[in-house]
Protein backbone atom coordinates (compact mmCIF):
# COMPACT_ATOMS: atom_id res chain seq x y z
CA UNK A 1 0.00 0.00 0.00
CA UNK A 2 1.59 3.17 -1.24
CA UNK A 3 0.15 5.84 0.74
CA UNK A 4 0.04 5.42 4.81
CA UNK A 5 -3.17 6.86 5.93
CA UNK A 6 -2.16 5.82 10.35
CA UNK A 7 1.44 7.07 10.15
CA UNK A 8 1.47 7.09 13.56
CA UNK A 9 1.44 3.11 14.12
CA UNK A 10 4.45 1.85 12.57
CA UNK A 11 3.62 -1.61 13.16
CA UNK A 12 0.49 -4.00 14.12
CA UNK A 13 -0.13 -3.17 17.99
CA UNK A 14 1.67 -5.87 19.99
CA UNK A 15 0.69 -7.38 23.23
CA UNK A 16 2.59 -5.80 26.00
CA UNK A 17 1.47 -7.53 29.25
CA UNK A 18 -0.79 -6.00 31.98
CA UNK A 19 2.31 -3.85 33.29
CA UNK A 20 3.09 -2.10 29.89
CA UNK A 21 1.89 1.31 30.12
CA UNK A 22 2.21 1.76 26.18
CA UNK A 23 -1.04 2.88 25.15
CA UNK A 24 -0.50 1.43 21.66
CA UNK A 25 -0.58 -2.12 23.22
CA UNK A 26 -2.75 -4.77 24.08
CA UNK A 27 -2.55 -5.38 27.95
CA UNK A 28 -4.70 -8.61 28.06
CA UNK A 29 -5.24 -9.83 24.58
CA UNK A 30 -2.82 -12.12 23.22
CA UNK A 31 -3.93 -13.30 19.89
CA UNK A 32 -2.61 -16.61 20.47
CA UNK A 33 -2.62 -17.40 24.05
CA UNK A 34 -5.15 -20.68 25.24
CA UNK A 35 -7.82 -20.20 27.08
CA UNK A 36 -9.33 -23.62 27.58
CA UNK A 37 -9.81 -25.35 24.44
CA UNK A 38 -8.94 -22.06 22.22
CA UNK A 39 -6.24 -19.37 21.68
CA UNK A 40 -7.64 -16.01 22.32
CA UNK A 41 -8.26 -15.61 18.23
CA UNK A 42 -10.39 -18.12 18.18
CA UNK A 43 -12.58 -17.58 20.54
CA UNK A 44 -13.51 -13.80 20.42
CA UNK A 45 -12.78 -13.53 16.26
CA UNK A 46 -12.57 -9.63 16.74
CA UNK A 47 -14.48 -7.72 13.68
CA UNK A 48 -14.40 -3.70 12.96
CA UNK A 49 -17.54 -2.16 11.82
CA UNK A 50 -16.52 -0.12 8.74
CA UNK A 51 -19.62 2.52 8.76
CA UNK A 52 -18.70 3.84 12.25
CA UNK A 53 -14.76 3.21 11.90
CA UNK A 54 -13.74 3.98 8.39
CA UNK A 55 -17.27 6.34 7.44
CA UNK A 56 -17.96 7.96 11.30
CA UNK A 57 -17.38 11.54 10.94
CA UNK A 58 -18.14 13.00 14.23
CA UNK A 59 -21.38 14.46 13.36
CA UNK A 60 -24.54 14.26 15.53
CA UNK A 61 -27.86 16.19 15.31
CA UNK A 62 -26.47 19.43 16.31
CA UNK A 63 -23.22 19.72 14.58
CA UNK A 64 -21.31 18.52 11.36
CA UNK A 65 -18.53 16.46 10.62
CA UNK A 66 -16.29 16.75 13.36
CA UNK A 67 -13.35 14.58 12.04
CA UNK A 68 -10.87 15.29 8.96
CA UNK A 69 -10.03 12.08 7.63
CA UNK A 70 -7.88 11.96 5.34
CA UNK A 71 -9.14 8.70 3.54
CA UNK A 72 -12.28 11.08 2.82
CA UNK A 73 -10.81 14.42 0.90
CA UNK A 74 -11.03 13.01 -2.59
CA UNK A 75 -13.67 14.66 -4.49
CA UNK A 76 -15.24 12.30 -6.34
CA UNK A 77 -16.79 9.63 -4.64
CA UNK A 78 -15.80 6.34 -6.19
CA UNK A 79 -12.03 7.86 -5.64
CA UNK A 80 -12.65 8.74 -1.90
CA UNK A 81 -14.37 5.00 -1.64
CA UNK A 82 -11.79 3.87 -2.53
CA UNK A 83 -9.15 5.58 -0.73
CA UNK A 84 -11.14 4.90 2.33
CA UNK A 85 -10.90 0.83 1.47
CA UNK A 86 -7.31 1.13 1.27
CA UNK A 87 -6.97 2.88 4.50
CA UNK A 88 -9.52 0.61 5.76
CA UNK A 89 -7.32 -2.45 5.18
CA UNK A 90 -4.24 -0.69 6.72
CA UNK A 91 -6.27 0.07 9.75
CA UNK A 92 -7.32 -3.54 10.38
CA UNK A 93 -3.59 -4.72 9.62
CA UNK A 94 -2.37 -2.50 12.08
CA UNK A 95 -4.75 -3.68 14.47
CA UNK A 96 -4.24 -7.25 14.02
CA UNK A 97 -7.85 -7.90 13.46
CA UNK A 98 -8.79 -10.12 11.01
CA UNK A 99 -12.26 -9.70 10.11
CA UNK A 100 -14.60 -6.49 9.03
CA UNK A 101 -18.59 -5.86 8.53
CA UNK A 102 -20.09 -3.60 6.12
CA UNK A 103 -23.09 -2.04 4.49
CA UNK A 104 -23.35 -1.68 1.02
CA UNK A 105 -23.59 1.40 1.37
CA UNK A 106 -20.47 2.39 3.28
CA UNK A 107 -17.95 0.89 0.81
CA UNK A 108 -19.22 2.28 -2.44
CA UNK A 109 -21.42 5.46 -2.58
CA UNK A 110 -25.20 5.38 -5.03
CA UNK A 111 -25.03 6.47 -8.43
CA UNK A 112 -27.62 8.61 -10.57
CA UNK A 113 -29.63 5.64 -10.38
CA UNK A 114 -30.10 1.54 -9.07
CA UNK A 115 -28.09 -0.11 -12.04
CA UNK A 116 -25.36 2.60 -11.11
CA UNK A 117 -25.40 2.18 -7.85
CA UNK A 118 -24.88 -1.97 -8.25
CA UNK A 119 -22.19 -0.63 -10.66
CA UNK A 120 -20.32 0.89 -8.10
CA UNK A 121 -20.83 -1.99 -5.93
CA UNK A 122 -19.37 -4.40 -7.53
CA UNK A 123 -16.57 -2.36 -8.21
CA UNK A 124 -15.40 -1.71 -4.75
CA UNK A 125 -15.99 -5.81 -4.04
CA UNK A 126 -13.73 -6.35 -6.42
CA UNK A 127 -11.07 -3.61 -4.71
CA UNK A 128 -11.87 -5.56 -1.27
CA UNK A 129 -11.81 -8.60 -2.45
CA UNK A 130 -8.06 -8.41 -3.77
CA UNK A 131 -7.22 -6.51 -0.26
CA UNK A 132 -8.80 -9.71 1.54
CA UNK A 133 -6.12 -11.59 -0.23
CA UNK A 134 -3.04 -9.49 -0.10
CA UNK A 135 -3.80 -9.15 4.20
CA UNK A 136 -5.67 -12.04 4.69
CA UNK A 137 -8.57 -10.04 6.52
CA UNK A 138 -12.11 -11.98 6.41
CA UNK A 139 -15.56 -10.33 5.95
CA UNK A 140 -17.33 -11.66 8.80
CA UNK A 141 -21.14 -9.87 7.62
CA UNK A 142 -22.36 -8.08 5.26
CA UNK A 143 -25.59 -6.36 4.93
CA UNK A 144 -27.68 -4.20 3.14
CA UNK A 145 -28.13 -0.31 4.36
CA UNK A 146 -32.06 -0.02 4.11
CA UNK A 147 -32.75 2.76 6.44
CA UNK A 148 -30.57 5.96 5.29
CA UNK A 149 -32.06 6.41 1.68
CA UNK A 150 -35.32 8.47 1.59
CA UNK A 151 -37.84 5.74 -0.19
CA UNK A 152 -37.20 4.09 3.38
CA UNK A 153 -38.55 6.23 5.60
CA UNK A 154 -41.52 4.19 6.09
CA UNK A 155 -39.74 1.07 5.97
CA UNK A 156 -38.10 -1.38 3.73
CA UNK A 157 -39.37 -5.15 3.87
CA UNK A 158 -42.48 -3.47 6.08
CA UNK A 159 -43.68 -0.76 3.42
CA UNK A 160 -46.80 0.44 2.52
CA UNK A 161 -45.49 0.65 -0.95
CA UNK A 162 -44.73 -2.46 -3.06
CA UNK A 163 -42.25 -0.86 -5.28
CA UNK A 164 -40.57 0.22 -1.94
CA UNK A 165 -40.52 -3.28 -1.26
CA UNK A 166 -39.34 -4.43 -4.50
CA UNK A 167 -36.61 -2.18 -4.68
CA UNK A 168 -35.30 -3.42 -0.82
CA UNK A 169 -35.29 -6.81 -2.20
CA UNK A 170 -33.24 -6.12 -5.18
CA UNK A 171 -30.62 -4.43 -2.87
CA UNK A 172 -30.57 -7.29 -0.78
CA UNK A 173 -29.97 -9.54 -3.53
CA UNK A 174 -26.82 -7.81 -4.71
CA UNK A 175 -25.80 -7.25 -0.98
CA UNK A 176 -26.10 -11.05 -0.75
CA UNK A 177 -24.39 -11.63 -4.08
CA UNK A 178 -21.69 -8.94 -2.56
CA UNK A 179 -21.23 -10.69 0.54
CA UNK A 180 -20.39 -14.31 -1.41
CA UNK A 181 -18.27 -12.80 -3.38
CA UNK A 182 -16.12 -12.14 -0.72
CA UNK A 183 -16.68 -15.15 1.21
CA UNK A 184 -18.75 -13.30 3.93
CA UNK A 185 -19.52 -16.02 6.74
CA UNK A 186 -22.69 -14.21 7.92
CA UNK A 187 -25.11 -12.11 6.42
CA UNK A 188 -26.96 -9.14 8.80
CA UNK A 189 -30.69 -8.37 8.74
CA UNK A 190 -31.58 -4.86 11.10
CA UNK A 191 -34.79 -3.84 10.69
CA UNK A 192 -33.75 0.12 10.55
CA UNK A 193 -37.26 1.30 10.09
CA UNK A 194 -39.25 -1.85 9.82
CA UNK A 195 -41.65 -1.19 12.66
CA UNK A 196 -44.48 1.50 13.05
CA UNK A 197 -44.74 5.29 14.57
CA UNK A 198 -48.58 5.46 15.03
CA UNK A 199 -51.34 2.63 14.52
CA UNK A 200 -53.63 5.30 13.17
CA UNK A 201 -51.83 4.24 9.69
CA UNK A 202 -50.39 1.26 10.24
CA UNK A 203 -51.62 -3.28 9.56
CA UNK A 204 -49.13 -4.47 11.96
CA UNK A 205 -50.44 -8.17 11.09
CA UNK A 206 -49.65 -7.08 7.44
CA UNK A 207 -46.17 -5.35 7.93
CA UNK A 208 -45.06 -7.99 9.99
CA UNK A 209 -46.20 -11.10 7.22
CA UNK A 210 -45.10 -8.70 4.52
CA UNK A 211 -41.34 -8.61 6.05
CA UNK A 212 -41.96 -12.71 6.71
CA UNK A 213 -42.20 -12.50 3.01
CA UNK A 214 -39.03 -10.45 2.27
CA UNK A 215 -37.08 -12.69 4.28
CA UNK A 216 -38.29 -15.73 2.33
CA UNK A 217 -37.38 -14.77 -0.39
CA UNK A 218 -33.43 -14.13 0.83
CA UNK A 219 -33.58 -17.52 2.19
CA UNK A 220 -34.73 -18.90 -1.35
CA UNK A 221 -31.96 -16.96 -3.09
CA UNK A 222 -29.18 -17.98 -1.13
CA UNK A 223 -30.52 -21.68 -1.16
CA UNK A 224 -30.95 -20.85 -4.98
CA UNK A 225 -27.16 -19.80 -5.32
CA UNK A 226 -25.60 -22.08 -3.06
CA UNK A 227 -24.47 -19.52 -0.83
CA UNK A 228 -23.46 -21.81 2.65
CA UNK A 229 -23.97 -18.31 4.70
CA UNK A 230 -25.22 -18.27 8.13
CA UNK A 231 -28.91 -15.30 8.17
CA UNK A 232 -28.36 -13.58 11.19
CA UNK A 233 -31.65 -11.32 12.22
CA UNK A 234 -30.26 -7.91 14.52
CA UNK A 235 -33.01 -7.12 17.49
CA UNK A 236 -33.71 -3.48 18.39
CA UNK A 237 -36.49 -1.59 20.25
CA UNK A 238 -36.23 1.50 18.75
CA UNK A 239 -34.29 4.28 17.01
CA UNK A 240 -35.04 4.73 14.12
CA UNK A 241 -38.87 3.43 14.38
CA UNK A 242 -40.47 3.90 17.95
CA UNK A 243 -42.16 0.69 17.70
CA UNK A 244 -40.07 -2.18 15.73
CA UNK A 245 -40.90 -5.34 14.66
CA UNK A 246 -37.51 -6.88 15.93
CA UNK A 247 -37.98 -5.55 18.90
CA UNK A 248 -35.84 -7.92 21.25
CA UNK A 249 -34.16 -11.75 21.15
CA UNK A 250 -37.66 -12.76 22.73
CA UNK A 251 -39.83 -10.76 20.38
CA UNK A 252 -37.75 -11.78 17.50
CA UNK A 253 -37.51 -15.63 18.11
CA UNK A 254 -41.60 -15.52 18.43
CA UNK A 255 -41.94 -13.62 15.32
CA UNK A 256 -39.31 -16.57 13.45
CA UNK A 257 -41.37 -19.38 14.95
CA UNK A 258 -44.81 -17.62 13.86
CA UNK A 259 -43.58 -17.37 10.40
CA UNK A 260 -41.68 -20.58 9.46
CA UNK A 261 -38.39 -19.06 9.38
CA UNK A 262 -36.90 -20.32 12.72
CA UNK A 263 -34.41 -23.24 10.97
CA UNK A 264 -33.62 -20.28 8.77
CA UNK A 265 -31.95 -17.49 11.12
CA UNK A 266 -29.73 -17.02 14.20
CA UNK A 267 -29.40 -13.82 16.20
CA UNK A 268 -26.70 -11.18 15.82
CA UNK A 269 -26.95 -9.56 19.52
CA UNK A 270 -26.21 -5.88 20.27
CA UNK A 271 -24.96 -5.12 23.96
CA UNK A 272 -27.10 -1.07 23.78
CA UNK A 273 -29.65 -2.60 22.02
CA UNK A 274 -30.56 -4.68 24.81
CA UNK A 275 -30.05 -1.86 27.12
CA UNK A 276 -32.34 0.15 25.37
CA UNK A 277 -35.01 -2.79 25.19
CA UNK A 278 -34.89 -2.09 29.16
CA UNK A 279 -32.72 -5.75 29.31
CA UNK A 280 -29.61 -6.19 29.89
CA UNK A 281 -26.75 -7.36 27.78
CA UNK A 282 -26.49 -10.76 29.30
CA UNK A 283 -30.34 -11.23 29.23
CA UNK A 284 -30.37 -10.67 25.60
CA UNK A 285 -27.38 -12.76 24.80
CA UNK A 286 -29.17 -15.54 27.16
CA UNK A 287 -32.30 -15.29 26.00
CA UNK A 288 -30.93 -16.26 22.08
CA UNK A 289 -28.34 -19.15 23.66
CA UNK A 290 -31.10 -20.65 25.32
CA UNK A 291 -33.70 -21.18 21.93
CA UNK A 292 -29.75 -22.17 20.30
CA UNK A 293 -30.00 -18.73 18.45
CA UNK A 294 -26.99 -17.02 19.36
CA UNK A 295 -24.95 -16.41 16.28
CA UNK A 296 -23.23 -13.47 16.78
CA UNK A 297 -22.45 -10.32 18.97
CA UNK A 298 -22.44 -6.44 18.22
CA UNK A 299 -19.95 -5.49 21.38
CA UNK A 300 -20.85 -2.01 22.62
CA UNK A 301 -22.26 -0.43 24.69
CA UNK A 302 -24.54 2.53 26.11
CA UNK A 303 -24.60 5.16 28.66
CA UNK A 304 -26.61 4.73 31.80
CA UNK A 305 -26.97 8.59 31.48
CA UNK A 306 -28.09 9.08 27.96
CA UNK A 307 -31.46 7.08 26.88
CA UNK A 308 -30.52 6.80 22.89
CA UNK A 309 -28.10 4.34 21.01
CA UNK A 310 -24.54 5.89 21.97
CA UNK A 311 -22.85 3.07 20.48
CA UNK A 312 -19.76 3.55 22.93
CA UNK A 313 -16.82 1.03 22.77
CA UNK A 314 -17.10 -1.91 25.79
CA UNK A 315 -14.71 -0.92 28.73
CA UNK A 316 -17.29 -2.70 31.54
CA UNK A 317 -15.03 -5.40 32.40
CA UNK A 318 -18.59 -7.02 34.44
CA UNK A 319 -20.08 -7.32 31.30
CA UNK A 320 -17.67 -8.69 29.14
CA UNK A 321 -17.31 -11.45 31.59
CA UNK A 322 -20.82 -11.91 32.01
CA UNK A 323 -21.27 -11.72 27.86
CA UNK A 324 -18.30 -14.46 27.65
CA UNK A 325 -20.10 -16.61 30.09
CA UNK A 326 -23.11 -17.29 28.29
CA UNK A 327 -20.68 -17.35 24.98
CA UNK A 328 -18.48 -20.31 26.39
CA UNK A 329 -21.27 -21.81 27.85
CA UNK A 330 -22.87 -22.42 24.52
CA UNK A 331 -19.08 -23.33 22.88
CA UNK A 332 -18.68 -20.30 20.82
CA UNK A 333 -20.24 -18.29 18.30
CA UNK A 334 -19.45 -20.83 15.37
CA UNK A 335 -19.36 -18.52 12.95
CA UNK A 336 -19.94 -15.67 14.52
CA UNK A 337 -17.45 -13.28 15.76
CA UNK A 338 -17.44 -9.70 18.10
CA UNK A 339 -18.05 -7.08 15.71
CA UNK A 340 -17.48 -3.59 17.30
CA UNK A 341 -20.79 -1.65 15.92
CA UNK A 342 -19.55 1.28 17.90
CA UNK A 343 -17.99 4.99 17.38
CA UNK A 344 -15.28 6.80 18.72
CA UNK A 345 -17.17 10.03 20.87
CA UNK A 346 -17.18 13.05 18.62
CA UNK A 347 -14.29 15.24 20.27
CA UNK A 348 -11.80 12.19 19.76
CA UNK A 349 -11.46 13.61 16.47
CA UNK A 350 -7.53 11.69 16.21
CA UNK A 351 -7.31 8.72 13.72
CA UNK A 352 -5.44 7.22 16.82
CA UNK A 353 -8.35 7.71 18.94
CA UNK A 354 -9.74 4.67 16.25
CA UNK A 355 -6.44 2.48 18.12
CA UNK A 356 -7.20 3.26 21.69
CA UNK A 357 -10.98 2.49 21.39
CA UNK A 358 -10.44 -1.08 19.62
CA UNK A 359 -7.51 -1.73 21.96
CA UNK A 360 -9.57 -1.13 24.93
CA UNK A 361 -12.48 -2.94 23.44
CA UNK A 362 -10.33 -6.08 22.70
CA UNK A 363 -8.60 -5.61 26.14
CA UNK A 364 -12.22 -5.51 27.93
CA UNK A 365 -13.24 -9.07 26.43
CA UNK A 366 -9.99 -10.82 26.41
CA UNK A 367 -10.10 -9.72 30.53
CA UNK A 368 -13.88 -11.32 30.12
CA UNK A 369 -12.62 -14.44 28.47
CA UNK A 370 -10.15 -14.77 31.25
CA UNK A 371 -12.35 -14.23 33.86
CA UNK A 372 -14.94 -16.56 32.79
CA UNK A 373 -13.30 -19.33 31.44
CA UNK A 374 -12.28 -19.70 35.34
CA UNK A 375 -15.18 -19.59 36.54
CA UNK A 376 -16.42 -21.85 34.50
CA UNK A 377 -13.09 -24.17 35.13
CA UNK A 378 -13.84 -23.76 38.91
CA UNK A 379 -17.71 -24.18 38.53
CA UNK A 380 -18.30 -21.40 40.34
CA UNK A 381 -21.88 -20.74 39.27
CA UNK A 382 -22.51 -23.74 37.47
CA UNK A 383 -22.36 -25.82 41.00
CA UNK A 384 -25.12 -23.31 42.75
CA UNK A 385 -27.33 -23.48 39.82
CA UNK A 386 -27.56 -27.19 39.96
CA UNK A 387 -28.17 -27.01 43.57
CA UNK A 388 -30.50 -24.68 43.59
CA UNK A 389 -32.75 -26.83 41.29
CA UNK A 390 -32.02 -29.89 42.80
CA UNK A 391 -35.29 -30.51 44.26
CA UNK A 392 -36.45 -31.43 40.91
CA UNK A 393 -33.92 -34.31 40.73
CA UNK A 394 -36.09 -37.03 42.98
CA UNK A 395 -39.51 -37.22 44.15
CA UNK A 396 -42.68 -34.45 43.93
CA UNK A 397 -40.47 -32.59 41.37
CA UNK A 398 -39.10 -35.37 39.05
CA UNK A 399 -42.58 -36.65 38.89
CA UNK A 400 -44.20 -33.47 38.04
CA UNK A 401 -41.65 -32.56 35.37
CA UNK A 402 -42.11 -36.28 34.07
CA UNK A 403 -46.15 -35.10 33.93
CA UNK A 404 -47.09 -38.17 36.41
CA UNK A 405 -48.89 -35.67 38.80
CA UNK A 406 -51.18 -33.54 37.79
CA UNK A 407 -53.28 -30.59 40.05
CA UNK A 408 -55.23 -33.09 41.71
CA UNK A 409 -52.14 -35.55 42.65
CA UNK A 410 -50.54 -32.50 43.66
CA UNK A 411 -54.05 -31.09 45.91
CA UNK A 412 -53.47 -34.17 48.14
CA UNK A 413 -50.10 -34.66 48.14
CA UNK A 414 -49.78 -30.52 49.32
CA UNK A 415 -52.40 -31.36 52.01
CA UNK A 416 -50.31 -33.75 54.17
CA UNK A 417 -47.08 -31.92 53.72
CA UNK A 418 -45.49 -29.27 55.70
CA UNK A 419 -45.25 -25.93 53.98
CA UNK A 420 -41.96 -26.31 51.74
CA UNK A 421 -38.37 -24.24 53.35
CA UNK A 422 -37.17 -22.41 50.84
CA UNK A 423 -32.85 -22.29 50.87
CA UNK A 424 -31.53 -18.41 50.01
CA UNK A 425 -30.72 -17.59 46.65
CA UNK A 426 -27.26 -15.95 48.06
CA UNK A 427 -27.20 -13.36 45.51
CA UNK A 428 -24.86 -10.91 46.87
CA UNK A 429 -22.64 -13.77 47.68
CA UNK A 430 -22.62 -14.78 44.60
CA UNK A 431 -21.83 -10.72 43.50
CA UNK A 432 -18.74 -10.83 45.35
CA UNK A 433 -17.43 -14.11 44.26
CA UNK A 434 -17.68 -12.57 41.14
CA UNK A 435 -16.05 -9.59 41.94
CA UNK A 436 -13.37 -11.28 43.51
CA UNK A 437 -12.39 -13.15 40.14
CA UNK A 438 -12.62 -9.90 38.23
C1 LIG B 1 -27.95 0.22 14.17
C2 LIG B 1 -27.50 -1.14 13.93
C3 LIG B 1 -26.82 -1.39 12.60
C4 LIG B 1 -26.70 -2.86 12.31
C5 LIG B 1 -26.39 -3.17 10.89
O1 LIG B 1 -28.32 0.60 15.26
O2 LIG B 1 -26.69 -1.50 15.03
O3 LIG B 1 -25.58 -0.76 12.56
O4 LIG B 1 -25.75 -3.48 13.12
O5 LIG B 1 -27.29 -2.62 10.01
CA1 LIG C 1 -25.49 -3.28 15.35
CA1 LIG D 1 -26.49 0.37 17.58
Amino acid sequence: MAKSFFPGVEKPIPYEGKDSKNPLAFKFYNKDQRVGSKTMGQHLRFAIAYWHTMMGTGSDMFGGASFQREWHKASNPMDRAKETMEAAFEFFQKLGVEYYCFHDRDIAPEGANFAETCRNLEAMVALAKELQKQTGVKLLWGTANLFSHAIFSQGAGTSPSAQVMAYAAAQVKNAIDATKELGGENYVFWGGREGYETLLNTDLKREQKQMARFLQMAVDYKKKIGFDVQFLIEPKPKEPTKHQYDSDAAATLYFLKENDLADHFKLNIEANHGTLAGHTFEHELAVASAAGKLGSVDANRGDMLLGWDTDQFPTDIYSTTMAMMVILNQGGLGKGGLNFDAKVRRSSSDPLDLFHAHIGGMDAFARGLLVAQKMIDDRVLSKVIEQRYSSFNSGVGARIMAGQMGLQDLDAWAKQESLPVLPSGRQEMLENIINSYI
